[in-house]
């Protein structure tokens, strides 16, 4: 696995940003390999803005429901290509799967859409022009994350079918750059934390390339040194340091410099936030002290750029969540673009990281099904599941990899709404539950998502969670329009989990109505603004009713786009915030409740 540093900038790094308007080209019938296009260059392009989703740009619906390969090409040019440096084509992503060529030539390759791409193009680059190619692919199935499928029409056309309730947004959808470092790099580093009481203990660990010696220096806000260390690892002290809070974040500078003869190598600078989590019996501590997680599952998803990320988007969603008086938000359902933590490293917003463990599930819509407890299996029959655990465990290892250093990162969510109730699901999930506490040097808890179908007297999974997250839907799927009927199964079934699992801190991290702006309704309709409301005190009644519920978020932050379909108009509407990010009027009640909790 490549470095997966975020591309810096300084004396001895060069992070060229490729954004910007690219070629474009479908290829439904897979030409393109067979043609070579991408050694003589895509025959028939359009342009393509990177990065965004494709699908909301055009205006037929062939080109928004596509499925199958598509073509990116745009030039690279540099100065000078030197021996002593390596160089690297780096995507934050590319949705879902791509292959990477330069000047013709393949360079690298990856499975996954939500995380980062990484190509050496060392040996191919060339000074001046040079043809960068990707070759992504938008297909399901069930042995990559998210699961889905592929349905072939009768007219040739192939049309995906997630097996979740997000549009199959495809494209390049994150930042695309050409990275130069030096040949002996450093490659990777990680830190962690313990408190004394007038000190910070920082047990950090720098992978370089090459026998130079390393060096870490620890600088605060004004620029004055809090501590300094030699040598590829080593614990620091750090004296009367300033924590990294909720919502009230410090972040000190950590250098790392890999020096030879007296003479800087490399350098990489991050920011880094001082703070510890840990899960105590029914508490989460950050600092020791208890949080109550507060905030949302949300989506990268907006206006015209579908998936792609956007600094502007990102800033109004986290100024939107500071009003509404959030602390935490889920990376629902898949690991967001990196920028997104660096926001939330600087904000003190908490999250819950999750991986594309989604679609684990056999059911007609898995959401509906699910959360109406009527799923029924997937590991038993899926065709390959060792495939598909490879995949998986690869992008737990990926998301812990890139992540593991963000202090707003709190734990790890290793599906969402999977299976969980035969002895294949738990054989499944218990080696990718371990993959992420080995990998994670500040051991942050781990969890999974369980919708209704995962009942305290079915699932299997829940004791490998270090904190137990539910998805329910009282009010909405199950007893939809009666409020009352609906508290009373609630109780009943948080009532089972308060004999079953006593001692775990629970989290919601799904309830939510389906709500439209325009619509008013007295006494109160499933979809009225009124019935938001009313669903969501009587779902804030039951959470402070038991102890042991340490967290709400809400479904969704935001309306967002989904597949067509009779349950939906035009995408999901269980936002606290139209898809313009706009409240509704549900989000007062929120401000009001949150300001307080
Ligand atoms: C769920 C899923 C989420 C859906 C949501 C809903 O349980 O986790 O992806 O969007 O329900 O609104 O149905």
């Amino acid at each position: 696995m490549y470095s997966e540093l975020y591309p810096v900038n300084n004396e001895i790094r060069r992070a060229q940003l490729l954004d910007g308007l690219w070629r474009f080209q479908f290829d439904p019938k897979g030409l393109g390999g067979k043609e070579d296009w991408a050694g003589k260059g895509l025959p028939d392009p359009i342009s393509m803005p990177v990065p965004a989703s494709f699908a909301d740009l055009f205006t037929e619906a062939w080109q928004r429901d596509y499925c199958g390969d598509f073509w990116y090409e745009t030039d690279v040019c540099v100065q000078e290509v030197r021996p002593e440096r390596r160089y690297y084509i780096r995507f934050g992503s590319v949705t879902h799967r791509c292959r990477i060529f330069l000047n013709g030539q393949a360079a690298g390759e990856h499975e996954g859409g939500f995380l980062p791409v990484i190509a050496d193009v060392s040996a191919l680059l060339r000074p001046g022009r040079n043809r960068l190619t990707v070759l992504a692919n938008n297909e399901l199935n069930e042995t990559s994350i998210p699961c889905g499928a592929v349905r072939s029409k009768a007219d040739g056309r192939k049309a995906a079918q997630g097996y979740f309730d997000f549009f199959n947004y495809a494209g390049i959808h994150r930042s695309a750059w050409l990275v130069e470092t030096p040949a002996e790099a450093i490659q990777d580093y990680s830190v962690r934390f313990a408190l004394e009481k007038d000190a910070a203990l920082v047990t950090y660990e720098v992978e370089a390339g090459g026998d130079g010696e390393v060096s870490v220096l620890i600088t605060d806000r004004e620029g004055n040194e809090a501590a300094r260390g030699e040598g590829r690892k080593g614990t620091l002290r750090v004296e009367q340091p300033r924590l990294w809070q909720v919502r009230s974040a410090y972040l000190y500078t950590l250098t790392v410099l890999l020096t030879k003869d007296g003479k800087t190598l490399d350098r990489y600078d991050a920011p880094m936030g001082i703070r510890t989590v840990a899960v105590e019996g029914q508490r989460i501590l950050i600092n020791g002290q208890p949080v109550y997680l507060k905030g949302f599952g949300k989506h990268e998803d907006s206006e015209i750029l579908g998936r792609g990320f956007s600094w502007a988007v990102a800033k109004r969603d986290f100024e939107c969540m500071k009003w509404i008086g959030a602390n935490c938000f889920r990376t629902s359902h898949y690991p967001y673009a990196e920028e997104w933590y660096r926001m939330a490293d600087e904000e003190g917003f908490l999250i819950i990281d999750e991986v594309p463990g989604v679609g684990l599930m056999r059911s007609f819509a898995n959401f509906a099904a699910a959360g109406a407890g009527k799923s029924n299996g997937f590991f038993g029959d899926c065709p390959d599941v060792e495939l598909l655990q490879k995949n998986h465990r690869s992008a737990v290892e990926e998301m812990v990899l890139r992540d593991k250093n963000h202090p707003s990162v709190i734990a790890w969510s290793i599906f969402n709404e999977a299976e969980t109730v035969t002895p294949a699901a738990r054989d499944y999930f218990a080696p990718l539950f371990e993959t992420a506490r080995k990998l994670d040097p500040q051991s942050r808890p781990v969890t999974g998502v369980l919708e209704k179908t995962s009942s305290p007297d079915r699932c299997l999974c829940w004791p490998m969670m270090d904190f137990i997250c539910l998805n329910r839907y009282y009010g909405w799927y199950i007893s939809g329009g009666d409020l009352e009927e609906a508290r009373r199964q609630f109780e009943e079934e948080m009532d089972q989990w308060a004999e079953k699992a006593p001692g775990v801190p629970f989290v919601f991290t799904e309830f939510g109505t389906d709500t439209l702006d325009s619509l008013h309704k007295l006494p109160s309709v499933m979809w009225s603004q009124e019935y938001q409301q009313e669903y969501m005190d009587m779902n804030f009644s039951v959470f402070d009713r038991y102890p042991f519920v340490q967290g709400e978020l809400a479904w969704n932050f935001a309306d967002f786009q989904t597949g067509q379909g009779i349950m939906r108009v035009n995408g999901n509407r269980k936002g606290l915030f139209s898809r313009n990010r706009q409240p509704k009027e549900a989000a007062f009640a929120f401000r009001r409740r949150w300001e307080q909790k």
